[in-house]
């Protein structure tokens, strides 16, 4: 938010030089950080600069940033620098950087570790979008330079800075060409109770062609394996044809309080369409024990007013299931237990699933936000930095999307 009003303090404000990849995430790490990921300032190929601003540590764009929005620097900022930032003795970098040679990370999540080891806690999983050939999953580590512009995904992007020897950069977990999609959507990792098979999976997906991935880390190798997910109620991974039983393009993920993961869609390309639809990832072939997940959400307190929400039907459209498990026909009470569930077809009853990962999602319901009052559009700066009419969640805008993808 902008300015001093009621919604709150302008903390950082960066130059966009372009219109596009204004960057895709605001979060806090569990160090209580602020993790800001800004884009590389747009345009095609990290144009702007002797070497784009991506690999330049001077300016704050295509960067990992890390406050402290606890505190007030001396000089006045609105933020302090964490003592343990890796360039803050780096007279040629900015303090705020915490990592670089970013393109346009859209959306990052905290992983919560796994529920007993918590093995993996801490870690945060980014996709960033790539230019004309491949889309890429990030792990973010202190000080890490992710590449751009002198790589996109494994290979050279840029040959004169990709084979400088002070690249030094820290390649992808995972990378896919634009044959299989052409805007990566990070997600999460699932850590929920409901579904405890999907434990330790990297779910996340692809804004254009609306394939969902689930990647595993392999415990010895620390490779990254990939499944695909496939959505729908008939055949298993018959893609494109699956595709059709959900809105298309995932422009995001989410968890709640207690870890079960969903994700957003809508039926066009755009940040002007009216409406979409939010999908739930459930595992009919092995749940919790009945009472192990009970889960009492905590009311969030919000400053702002808040915008009447009704959903509009609860029709449950498929499930997720794992390879090796067996599809059983669940007795009319365990799909109770899930909701109103449609049972699987009758065709896969008793089948072995195969590789890889077949799956079906879950359509938890489709909402459309009530009329907003006159006045009830606000105008203000995004926290991707194009201003923007606000309307509430799911209401045509008229303006500038909130944060152009490429
Ligand atoms: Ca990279």
């Amino acid at each position: 938010p902008s300015g001093t009003g009621p919604l709150g303090a302008n903390i950082l404000e960066i130059e966009e030089p372009a219109a596009n990849h204004n960057g895709g995430q605001v979060l806090f790490g569990l160090d209580g950080y602020m993790y800001l990921f800004t884009g590389d300032g747009g345009k095609a190929g990290d144009p702007f600069g002797k070497f784009g601003n991506a690999q330049n540590k001077s300016v704050l764009l295509g960067k990992v940033l890390r406050i402290d929005v606890d505190g007030k620097s001396p000089d006045g900022k609105p933020y302090r620098i964490p003592l343990d930032n890796p360039f803050v003795s780096d007279t040629k970098a900015l303090p705020e950087v915490y990592a670089y040679g970013v393109r346009n990370m859209w959306r990052c999540s905290v992983d919560r570790g796994d529920p007993v080891t918590h093995k993996g806690r801490g870690r945060i999983f980014c996709g960033d979008v790539g230019q004309n050939r491949f889309e890429e999953i990030d792990i973010i580590v202190k000080g890490g330079n992710y590449g751009w512009r002198a790589k996109e995904g494994f290979e050279c992007y840029d040959i004169k800075l990709c084979h400088n020897s002070s690249l030094d950069d820290i390649l992808p977990i995972f990378a896919y060409g634009h044959s299989v999609g052409k805007s990566v959507t990070g997600g999460y990792m699932y850590r929920g109770c409901e579904s405890p098979n999907l434990n330790g999976l990297y779910i996340f997906g692809d804004f254009m062609s609306g394939r969902l991935i689930a990647l595993q880390e392999d415990e010895r190798t620390h490779k990254w394996k990939k499944q695909d997910i496939c959505i729908g109620s008939t055949k298993a991974c018959a893609f494109p044809g699956l595709i059709s039983s959900y809105s298309k393009f995932i422009i995001s993920f989410a968890e709640d309080e207690a870890g079960e993961l969903y994700f957003m869609a809508t039926s066009y390309p755009s940040a002007y369409a009216p409406h979409g639809s939010i999908y739930k990832f459930v595992d009919p072939a092995r749940r919790a024990p009945p009472g192990k997940c009970k889960h009492k959400p905590v009311p969030v307190k919000v400053k702002s007013k808040r915008i009447p929400f009704a959903p509009l039907t609860s029709k449950w459209s498929a499930l997720i299931l794992l390879p090796g498990t067996t599809v059983r026909q669940f007795a009319q009470r365990e799909w109770a237990l899930l909701g109103p569930l449609t049972p699987p077809p009758r065709s896969l009853v008793n089948s072995v699933v195969q590789k890889p990962l077949f799956q079906l999602g879950v359509k938890i319901w489709q909402g459309i936000p009530r009329r907003p009052r006159p006045g009830q559009f606000k105008r203000r700066r995004s926290a991707c930095g194009a201003t923007v009419r606000r309307a509430p969640k799911g209401v045509t805008r008229k303006g500038a999307p909130l944060c152009a993808r490429p």
